[in-house]
């Protein structure tokens, strides 16, 4: 997608499952970034303030009901509404910190019972993260951690689902960090990881494409 060697920030994916400790790590790395003197930005997915992010935010708190499709279209889109910004930010040097992306996408609506090929096939071209660090909980574990919200997707058995298919994603970008240790144990292997990363950023990694 890019061939030029110049210095960016690099994309940085968390995901898991409900209660996985995705947001707290994330605002952790932010903080941990920040203190290091980078240029850097919280993201997380779906945006909510959008005029599509309002529409997936209301099917979640189930204030409104969608084709299995047409929600994950609108996933997909929230996405892509993103695309170009984010470009914009890693080449003039921001890395990007998400909470969740087309992982999530795939994974969620593929337990569903929605083809995964079909799920797949809309995030083609969305820029390809540097990491996707997947904290890794048993689904048991996850709910005990404070019981989960009234969201949708909130149930101990679709979780358990979403983690079959998330495994089917997994690519040599990927980190599977235990979940299950504390906040401080998962924070300094995180860190390690991120701080490689945006150093090889740093140093003209070139920018990817999903799924190529
Ligand atoms: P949060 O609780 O993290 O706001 O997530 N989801 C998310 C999908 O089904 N498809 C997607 O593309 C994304 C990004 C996961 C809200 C829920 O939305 C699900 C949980």
């Amino acid at each position: 997608m890019d061939a030029s060697n110049e210095s960016r920030g690099a994309l940085i994916v968390f995901e898991g499952l409900d209660r996985s400790g995705k947001t707290s790590q994330c605002g952790r790395m932010l903080l941990y970034l920040e203190g290091l003197g980078h240029s850097v930005e919280l993201w997380r997915f779906p945006d909510r303030t959008t005029s599509v992010g309002q529409m997936i935010s209301a099917y979640l708190s189930n204030k409104s009901q969608l084709d299995d499709h047409t929600i994950h279209l609108l996933f997909s889109a929230n996405r892509w509404e993103k695309r170009s910004l984010m470009e914009m930010k890693l080449k003039a040097g921001t890395t990007l910190i998400v909470d969740r992306y087309s992982y999530s996408g795939v994974a969620f609506s593929s337990a569903k019972g929605l083809d995964f090929e079909w799920c797949k096939a809309p995030e083609i071209g969305l820029i390809a993260p540097d990491l996707v660090l997947y904290l890794n909980i048993p689904p048991e574990k996850a709910a005990e951690r404070g019981g989960y919200g009234g969201e949708r997707y909130e149930q101990i058995e679709f979780q358990k689902k979403v983690a079959q298919h998330y495994k089917l994603l997994e690519d040599s970008s990927w980190k599977i960090i235990d979940a299950s240790q504390s906040l401080e144990d998962v924070e300094k292997q995180v860190k390690e990881m991120v701080s490689e990363h945006v150093s090889s950023c740093r140093k003209g990694k070139p920018l990817s494409s999903l799924w190529s």
